[in-house]
């Protein structure tokens, strides 16, 4: 039987422009939808708006227009955003979409002729602002316990869910279902609040205080508490949104089916697990559905280290940073930097950290230089890999990409999406690592070297196409653009059974090499109070350490090419190199005998300082510098890859 997941955002409330909290969770579940896909299910991803109640209507109010105008203002911002994001979601609902409205009001009817929904009067205290009432012990010093405004004793005819009788039944469905609650944490949390009684649950509103919401069926003087509506979302979607889900296909049952073949999962903050853990179970049992397969509340994000908040005046506009930094490095930067269920900070320095180290770097890196070599080592045409030529080192990149997919679905599957990207990062590092080794601009030298030479670029290029394969429901656009380049025209959200195989990639395939994936993104130093370190990113350079394009055009870079070389006497540190310029010869003393041996020099070519200022060490004089890498020793001379005449400029 072909597997289902029908994966759910909330329903965002439409008081207010989304901002990156909506993004988080709208991405996370894209990245799970689209996941899915590849793999063959039948995949139903729904997101929508929250439309009713008090804080929609409050900010109605304020914009001064009719709540319905109102929503239909904002919905666009919402939808126009998720296209931006490519948030490839099936359906979107919005609650005052009248057959939701009607499905509703069937439900509250349902219940209500069973008898699972009373008439009640309660006396509480009462927050405006929170719309909801506080038992005597929740309020202290008459102020909310949430949002710590003033409440108010308010005595209120409403209409009550028989959710108190379900508490025995939810605590033992969590404890016989651990991976119904995720991550376990929130599990214990939602067990612990079920501790004490569970009371029933307020369903209306009298429209004397508030009119924006759908009118019970048996009681035209009372509107639906905005949760009730809100959740019902889930089912009521399946009952009529296009294209046309069905609720027996996308909903699991009670039956013995393992819920491996119909998965439902709801992504949501940790704000709103209550809700969804305790109440929207709970309505599910009175309606005799089955519970969801997972709900998985994750972290908050804070920015710059502090809470988000209109008022601080700090509220992230996904729009913003995907004009400034695109869709692929902000979806990429959110899954990555936090691992889901975890709280995270957002600031645009760890954004710019990993995209400079992890996208430009390692990633973009590896498309360009394994382009750049095919271009001129193969005439632009991807050559044959040649068995023969194998060696260790393509036995275990072969063998790194065979357990790619299975630790990616391991870590997918368990909604570890940094993980996954760790581990997709170790094939990238290992591909520029296969490169550096394998060096196919020194085996583009020789003839005899040609079947090594090309089966290192097929080797660089097929992994690529992996690595755009499993990257696809992180960065779309970016996966898509990959295999673009390497002169594919496949389409990664649904790859055929062959294309997950290693050797897809045919040789003669003419690459289609095109712009950097991703630029590098380049900063001006702060002043060092204000560089925030994280784990992997070093703090910016101070100041004074930076120097202007023109003062780096003063330093004459040459190639020269060693012609004789002997020790500086008494010297353990010192060669003696007599090298040729092009124009002249120099003699240079270098710094470089402990690594290098006189004999191991003649012949190589180095980069050096052509007009500084000579010198003398150890008494011998020195016309220039070697340049070479290493802290305090030595470790490698600088050369060139390609074989350029002494003399030549370095820009
Ligand atoms: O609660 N960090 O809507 P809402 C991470 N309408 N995620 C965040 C976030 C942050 N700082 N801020 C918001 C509602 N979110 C109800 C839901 S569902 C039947 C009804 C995300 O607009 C996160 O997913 O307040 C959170 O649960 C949701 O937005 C709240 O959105």
């Amino acid at each position: 039987m072909l597997k289902t997941f029908y994966i759910t955002t909330p329903i965002y409330y439409v008081n207010d422009v989304p901002h990156i909290g909506h993004a988080y969770t709208t991405i996370a579940a894209d990245v799970l939808a689209r996941y899915h896909r590849q793999w063959g299910h039948d995949v139903f991803f729904l997101t929508g708006l929250d439309e009713h109640g008090q804080k929609v209507q409050q900010a109605a109010e304020k914009a001064g227009i009719d709540p319905q105008a109102y929503c239909n203002r904002l919905a666009p911002k919402f939808q126009t955003l998720w296209k931006r994001l490519n948030i490839s979601n099936d359906a979107f609902i919005r609650t005052t979409d009248p057959t939701h409205k009607a499905y509703v009001q069937k439900t509250l009817q349902a219940l209500y002729d069973k008898d699972l929904i009373y008439r009640a009067d309660y006396t509480g205290w009462y927050c405006t602002f929170d719309e909801r009432f506080w038992t005597e012990k929740d309020v202290v010093d008459g102020l909310c316990p949430d949002c710590k405004r003033p409440v108010e004793r308010l005595s209120e005819s409403n209409y009550f869910f028989r959710m108190g009788r379900y508490q025995e039944r939810l605590v033992t469905y969590i404890q016989d279902h651990p991976g119904f609650i995720q991550p376990q944490s929130r599990s214990n949390e939602v067990l612990g609040f079920l501790r004490k009684p569970l009371e029933d649950l307020s369903i209306s509103r009298p429209k004397s205080r508030l009119s924006w919401g759908i009118e019970l069926p048996f009681d035209a003087g009372y509107v639906t508490y905005v949760w009730f509506d809100a959740l019902v979302n889930y089912v009521s979607a399946l009952h009529y949104l296009t294209p046309k889900p069905s609720f027996d296909k996308y909903w699991t049952t009670h039956s013995t089916e393992t819920a491996s073949d119909r998965t439902v999962m709801h992504l949501v903050g940790k704000d709103i697990l209550t809700t969804h853990a305790v109440y929207w179970s709970t309505i599910l049992m009175a309606l005799e559905h089955a519970l969801p397969t997972t709900l998985f509340a994750h972290g908050w994000w804070t920015v710059n280290g502090e809470k988000m908040s209109k008022s601080r005046g700090n509220v992230v506009d996904p729009n913003a940073i995907v004009d400034e930094f695109g869709v692929d490095a902000f979806r990429y930067f959110l899954l990555r930097e936090v691992p889901f269920g975890q709280d995270g900070d957002f600031s645009k320095d760890a954004m710019i950290g990993r995209i400079n180290s992890e996208l430009a770097n390692d990633l973009g890196n590896l498309l360009s230089r394994s382009l750049t070599m095919i271009e001129r080592f193969a005439n632009g045409a991807v050559p044959a890999h040649a068995p023969a030529a194998d060696t260790e080192m393509e036995t275990r990149l072969r063998k790194t990409i065979n357990g790619l997919f299975a630790s990616a679905e391991r870590h997918i599957t368990n909604l570890e999406f940094n993980r996954a990207l760790e581990t997709v990062w170790e094939l990238v590092q290992l591909g520029n690592q296969y490169i550096d080794k394998s060096a196919p601009w020194t085996l583009a030298k020789k003839a005899e070297d040609k079947a090594r030479l090309d089966t290192v670029l097929y080797h660089g290029a097929e992994t690529l196409r992996i690595l755009g394969l499993a990257l696809y429901p992180f960065m779309p656009q970016t996966a898509q653009e990959m295999v673009r380049q390497l002169g594919l025209t496949v389409d990664l959200s649904n790859p055929a059974a062959d294309e997950l195989n290693w050797g897809y990639l045919k040789p003669g395939t003419r690459i289609a090499k095109g712009d950097p994936l991703f630029p590098r993104i380049e900063t001006a130093a702060k002043p060092q109070g204000d560089t925030r370190v994280t784990q992997d990113q070093q703090p910016a350079p101070p100041q004074t350490d930076q120097i202007t394009i023109e003062d780096f055009r003063k330093v004459s870079l040459r190639i020269g090419k060693v012609i004789a070389a002997e020790r500086v006497p008494k010297s353990t540190k010192l060669l003696k190199l007599q090298v040729d310029i092009g124009a002249e010869q120099r003699q240079i003393v270098a710094g470089i005998a402990a690594k290098y041996a006189p004999e191991d020099m003649v012949g190589k070519r180095v980069v050096i300082v052509a007009n500084l200022k000579p010198a003398k060490l150890m008494g011998v004089e020195s016309q220039g510098m070697v340049l070479a890498a290493g802290d305090d020793e030595v470790s490698a001379l600088l050369t060139t890859v390609e074989d350029v005449p002494p003399g030549s400029k370095i820009k």
